[in-house]
């Protein structure tokens, strides 16, 4: 985007460093710009509690998002798989889903809060902890076995038209856009969507009403996820199919983590001013990281909902990984890598471990180092 078309760009913002402009009281990513006299700030150089040394401090915040107030919890958004209710139909497994878009602001970083359009679900866990339906943003990650008949009763109890599109294969009648089929559903609106779970893989569902990137950058997004069935492979391919099936014991031996990268446009100029892993700007950094067994496998299913930015990135520190483009393959696109990027929409499956590892904290974040420092910084910490 031509920077000189804009009023105040966020990298006017960065060079200004002035924190009092709207929406971005919280971030302090380049403490550097204005350092307070905070409560955690540490001198140069100086050798923290931890036993590590903190020079210019770590990227992050100062205080503490309201995850309650919010309704939902990024550590809980990154391991909660939605599986709907299942049932059986003429001799069909048949799973169902309650859906529903509403309004929410919610909180992204200490002090700042996004008036977002988000998808809720009767069966996500924010929504059985607080016994009705809660909006989040990323979406409820949905999960279910391919070749089972999906069926989405959604309600659009937004002040928007909205729609469901998900990435998989299906019929133009159940594709989720403007103009076809049902096409848009208003306001008080209902429609229910119904197609078989195919192809296996990481998938994502978003609003396709328009103006699009408004409506997916409020948040409109989620992840999907098709289960392999391990009975449509043989030999290796039925084992590996085992692993990244949820109702097979081998699946229970790793750790399934999702992550779904996002920005947030606070101040409506067509640009990002926070990004993050599941919203919550440094939402796993150093003060909340990500628990790991170094024994355990991990399996990190990312998609990249970022609106505005051509791409995001991951990028895991002292480790490589495995890589599955999309997750419709049973073995890896890529391997022994440690940084990969996704267009908009991309996604795909991290396969690592930290077997014999040093325990401690070990970093990841976008390798763009601008949405790193703005919020998408993480951590896992590693114990034996
Ligand atoms: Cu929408």
């Amino acid at each position: 985007m031509d920077e000189s078309k804009k009023g105040v760009s966020r990298r006017d913002f960065l060079r200004a460093g002035s924190i009092g402009m709207a929406g971005l009281a919280g971030i302090t990513g380049l403490r550097a710009l204005a350092q307070p006299a905070t409560a955690n700030a540490l001198p140069p150089f100086q050798e923290g509690d931890d036993g590590n040394i903190h020079d210019h401090g770590g990227a992050g915040v100062v205080g503490q998002v309201d995850h309650e107030a919010n309704g939902f919890h990024p550590h809980e958004i990154l391991t909660d798989f939605d599986y709907g209710e299942v049932k059986e139909e003429n001799g069909r497994i048949v799973r169902e889903w309650n859906f529903v878009a509403i309004d929410k602001e919610f909180e992204i970083a200490p002090g700042i809060y996004f008036p977002g359009w988000v998808y809720g679900s009767e069966t996500s866990a924010a929504s059985r902890r607080a016994s009705r339906v809660v909006g989040q943003c990323p979406g409820p990650t949905l999960r279910c076995v391919e070749g089972e008949l999906l069926r989405l009763n959604f309600t659009n109890a937004g002040s928007h038209p909205h729609t469901i599109h998900f990435h998989g294969i299906h019929s133009a009648f159940m594709d989720g856009i403007p103009g076809v089929g049902r096409g848009m559903i208003n306001t008080g609106e209902s429609f229910t969507y119904e197609f078989e779970a195919k192809p296996f893989g990481c998938h994502l569902y978003h609003c396709h009403a328009v103006p699009l990137k408004r409506h997916i950058h409020k948040g409109l997004y989620g992840a999907f996820i098709i289960d392999p069935d391990p009975e449509k492979y043989s030999g290796e391919e039925q084992e590996i199919a085992k692993t990244r099936n949820h109702q097979y014991t081998e699946n229970e031996a790793v750790n399934e983590m999702v992550i779904v990268m996002n920005g947030f446009d606070t101040n409506f100029d067509g640009d990002n001013e926070v990004y993050a892993a599941n919203s919550i700007a440094f939402g796993y950094g150093m003060a909340s990281p990500i628990p790991i067994q170094r024994d355990q496998r991990q399996r990190l299913y990312l998609i990249n909902a970022t609106e505005f930015d051509p791409i995001n990135s991951i990028h895991i520190h002292a480790n490589f990984f495995d890589y599955y483009d999309h997750g419709t393959t049973l073995k890896p696109t890529l391997t022994t890598v440690d940084t990969i990027m996704q267009c908009q929409a991309q996604r795909g499956i991290l396969e690592f471990s930290f077997a014999d590892f040093e325990p401690g904290l070990y970093m990841f974040h976008a390798h763009q180092s601008e949405f790193a420092e703005l919020g998408w910084m993480s951590f896992f910490d590693v114990r034996a």
